[in-house]
């Protein structure tokens, strides 16, 4: 099954921002494409919801040091 959610992001100050949360969130097991939106604060991801959940989506941005500010 392939699912797409936009995540809202907060503390991206740059386009290397955008590119280090693309590079996280592809990490992610079963995440299958992610294009993040340093205008829009914003990242579009298709994932396999039967392997990521939006917790997981939450840590991998987290973890790099980003905000998760939900799910729009
Ligand atoms: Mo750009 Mo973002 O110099 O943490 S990479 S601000």
């Amino acid at each position: 099954e392939r699912r797409e959610a936009v995540i809202k992001i907060g503390g991206m100050t740059c386009a290397m921002c955008a590119r280090t949360i693309e590079a996280a969130l592809g990490e992610v097991p079963g995440v299958l494409d992610v294009s993040v939106n340093l205008g829009t604060e914003s990242a579009r991801v298709s994932y396999d919801p039967g392997l990521v959940t939006t917790d997981d989506i939450k840590k991998a941005i987290e973890e790099v040091g980003y905000q998760f500010i939900g799910v729009e």
